[in-house]
């Protein structure tokens, strides 16, 4: 069962991945990275040691799938999911090659994942574009999707999140704070659901 990240470059998806296997219980991931062209590998990082290497200042930071395994906790037993982290969209086709190809299957991923969590940047001023309208109109023909909306932490985030709701009156949206793990219980009730 995998439980599937994505979203625009920059809005939090490996800091949330993170901090959500931190909350589940998980204090060293074992991270198997799967690029575009079939190659597979695998590495161990504590949760800080991760943030520090795969957590980025700048766009396009995350370049293939990486997935954690994690155990959540459905009624009186634990189910182990697959959380898995991707690269992200931008506006428009990206002029690197890479970029475009790890784009490509984060796309043919979503079709494999029971829960599509859709990231926006809340505290952006651009927090909903027309790739995420594509996005959610792509990924939301299959259950288990829902909006987060990130960045909670930050003021000018509350006015993002009207513009969120008001761009997705339909949909499921949970607010969240990927740095200081906000809204995760929420989080893990509809992960628990969906499994
Ligand atoms: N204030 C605040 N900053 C955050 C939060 N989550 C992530 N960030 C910051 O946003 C920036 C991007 O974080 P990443 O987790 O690398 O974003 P990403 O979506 O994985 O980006 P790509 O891998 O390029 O697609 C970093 O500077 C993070 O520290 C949050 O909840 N609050
Ligand atoms: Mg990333």
């Amino acid at each position: 069962m995998q439980c599937l990240v994505i979203g625009r470059t920059n809005v939090g998806k490996t800091a949330f991945v993170l901090s959500f296997a931190e909350y589940l219980g998980v204090n060293r991931v074992e991270i198997t990275f799967n690029y575009p062209d079939g190659f597979s590998t695998k590495q161990a990082f504590s949760i800080n040691q991760a943030r520090q290497e795969l957590i980025g200042q700048g766009p396009h930071k995350t370049r293939c799938l990486q997935a954690i395994e994690v155990q959540v906790p459905v009624g009186k037993t634990k189910k182990t999911i697959r959380l898995t982290d991707s690269s992200g969209f931008s506006e428009g086709i990206p002029s690197d090659k890479g970029i475009r190809q790890a784009i490509a299957q984060t796309l043919l991923e979503i079709k494999r994942s029971a829960i599509v969590l859709h990231m926006l940047d809340a505290a952006s001023p651009a927090c909903v574009s027309e790739v995420d309208r594509q996005i959610a109109s792509y990924a939301d023909t299959r259950g288990g999707y829902v909006i987060l909306a990130n960045k909670m932490d930050l003021p000018q985030a509350r006015a993002g999140l009207e513009r969120i709701r008001s761009q997705f009156p339909n949909q499921l949206i949970l607010p969240i704070s990927a740095l200081h793990k906000r809204g995760f219980r929420e989080v893990k009730a509809i992960v628990a659901r969906s499994i």
